[in-house]
């Protein structure tokens, strides 16, 4: 096999993951640079690395700096030992500091720009530093979010979840190894396990799911839906206690 094509293999963080996975669901948090100062990220970060959150994601709908992503990153890195991924909103929030960033598609998006423009110009830079590129499908319901305002996204109907099962196995046939079904940060509601659970029946890919999951209630239903992997945002900014109860929750589902 040339060695061109060798290097196509799955990389550090993404099988750190995989292996986590095969024991049962796992939580990440993210931590959004435009809502905390890194001394209050640093504390977050240390707090849930030892509560058992598997990975810390780095991101937020408006980050405009690469220079605020390189800090907050590598500062991070410092304190913790659970991987870093980016959660890019858009080119800026590179930085080669991370562990690996989502290289995430808006599939739903009416913008050429969030579907492969954005992906496009950043493949350079991804190359140059040798980041590790983890393919994602996202997937943005409509609501009062900034992403999904920011990201101009398409209506996905959550009474006819055949829609979203399309676009959740376009995902899969197009080599894409992880779906995000995302509400969006501080969303009302959180995804609703209909939704969740057709999808999860139609792929073999790990499902992520996050945005408005703020209670241990919301946990339990979007787990026992059948999510993989569930990020938490809003509630580490507000309420660390609550999010400890969160961690301990999706721990509670893993075999272990
Ligand atoms: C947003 O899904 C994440 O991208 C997290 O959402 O802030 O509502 O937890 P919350």
């Amino acid at each position: 096999m040339p060695s061109s094509v060798k290097t196509l293999r799955v990389g550090k963080t993404e099988s750190y993951l995989l292996e986590r996975l095969e024991k049962g669901p796992i939580h990440m948090t993210l931590l959004d640079p435009q809502n905390m100062v890194i001394e209050e990220a640093v504390e977050v970060a240390k707090k849930v690395e030892s509560c058992g959150s598997s990975a810390i994601m780095v991101g937020g709908s408006t980050i405009a700096s690469q220079n605020e992503m390189d800090e907050f990153i590598a500062t991070l890195k410092k304190s913790i030992s659970i991987p870093v991924i980016i959660f890019p909103n858009n080119v800026q929030a590179l930085t080669k500091h991370a562990d690996a960033v989502w290289y995430m598609s808006l599939l739903n998006s009416v913008e050429w720009y969030y579907i492969i423009g954005a992906q496009m110009q950043a493949a350079p830079f991804i190359k140059k530093y040798q980041i590790e590129a983890i393919p994602l499908a996202y997937i943005v319901f409509r609501g009062d979010t900034a992403v999904s305002a920011i990201g101009r996204v398409l209506p996905i109907p959550t009474n006819h979840p055949e829609v979203v099962v399309a676009y959740a196995l376009a995902a899969q046939f197009l080599g894409f190894r992880f779906v995000y079904l995302e509400a969006g940060s501080g969303a009302a509601e959180p995804i609703p396990p209909n939704v969740i659970k057709t999808v999860k029946s139609s792929i073999n890919i790990p499902l992520i799911v996050g945005g408005g999951i703020r209670t241990v209630e919301h946990v339990r239903q979007t787990l026992e839906s059948g999510a993989d992997i569930i990020v938490t945002g809003t509630i580490a900014e507000e309420d660390p206690e609550k999010l400890e109860k969160i961690i301990a929750t999706v721990k509670s589902f893993r075999r272990e």
